[in-house]
């Protein structure tokens, strides 16, 4: 989908996007040293964060074609009130007009702001399916082998927990919480350090406080993921403001968003529902890496999930018990566990 305006929306825009994305760049290398690119929100910052997904470069052309309209109407409205103080002034017009109705007025202020907002509900409405479900691939893309994958996450109070569908018979599920944000207790304090030296020592570089976690989501770069996103407690929303896909998570309901990721690199949002006391302090922390590097990851965190080690587990199908019937849902020790209560 590309807008009409796109041609003079890119003479508008490109330096400003120029110096946006070029101070983005290096406060991210700042930040981040080693690291490709890192989507996380910068001092002074004035636009969007850097679009990492065709859903996000959809967002930023419909914003930036709201702001060209706003901007216009703004102008037009503020002449209309200079031109009305100027003009109708009492010492120039000091018998005021008594009228009160004009058709050909009427009409036109009525028709033009429809035809405005028609103009905004064509796109609009174009961008809302875009990004309700993920595209299915096309006929090449099947050729080649190209699948869309299926990415749960769940809310909790506080943290999220991602399961990913896997061909080994079983779901790979982990949590992923906020990563030590330092504390003033000294007992936690040494935890809080060691936590964070492993980290540094696993992803060469520091923590990024309130919005690394301990075990990120993790992504393959230029793959179509369906998100299904949903909550164990209470209303929650799944957000990376670089992709764009912003989606609450609301307890016995799943909702859907997608993500494509165009380019490896690390990827933060926030929980965007007051859910609770530690609302703040549910980052979404995902690193998007090569389709190689992905298959490494998924092998490795499969392994601990076998082990139940880490805060990851494999959860199976729910199976029924012989004397119940009742479906037993969890990891295997869970449910051996509930089986040998029964
Ligand atoms: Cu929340």
């Amino acid at each position: 989908m590309s807008f009409a305006f796109r041609p003079a929306r890119r003479a508008a825009f490109s330096v400003f996007s120029r110096v946006l994305s070029g101070g983005l760049t290096a406060a991210a290398a700042l930040a981040l040293p080693g690291t490709a690119f890192a989507a996380q929100p910068e001092p002074w910052q004035m636009g969007f964060q850097k679009a990492a997904t065709p859903m996000m470069e959809q967002v930023d052309e419909f914003h930036d074609l709201l702001l060209i309209l706003i901007t216009l109407i703004s102008l037009f409205v503020l002449a209309l009130l200079v031109m009305t103080v100027v003009k109708f002034r009492e010492s120039k017009n000091p018998t005021p007009s008594k009228t009160t109705h004009n058709l050909l007025l009427e009409v036109v202020w009525t028709v033009v702001p429809v035809l405005i907002l028609v103009v905004i509900a064509v796109p609009s409405f174009r961008l809302l399916y875009y990004t309700d479900k993920a595209p299915e691939p096309t006929a090449a893309e099947k050729a080649a082998g190209k699948t869309v994958m299926t990415v749960k996450a769940v809310g909790h109070q506080w943290y999220w927990s991602y399961e990913y569908s896997t061909a080994e018979g079983g779901k790979l599920r982990f949590e992923s919480r906020i990563a030590c944000r330092g504390t003033i207790d000294p007992e936690n304090r040494k935890e809080c350090e060691e936590a964070n030296k492993s980290f540094q020592a696993k992803h060469k570089r520091d923590v990024i406080r309130l919005l690394d976690v301990d075990n990120e989501m993790v992504l393959p770069v230029d793959a179509t993921v369906r998100v299904y996103v949903t909550a164990a407690d209470v209303i929650h929303a799944w957000t990376i403001p670089a992709s764009g896909a912003k989606v609450d998570a609301v307890p016995g309901q799943t909702n859907e968003t997608w993500v494509r990721f165009t380019r490896p690199g690390w990827y933060f949002g926030q929980c965007s529902e007051i859910c609770g006391q530690d609302h703040a302090f549910m980052p979404i922390g995902l690193r998007v890496v090569t389709a190689e590097e992905y298959k490494a990851w998924l092998a490795a965190a499969w392994k601990k999930a076998t082990e139940d080690s880490d805060g990851f587990s494999v959860v199976r199908e729910p199976q029924k018990t012989a004397r119940t019937g009742t479906p037993v849902k969890g990891t295997p020790a869970r449910i051996a566990a509930a089986s040998a209560q029964r």
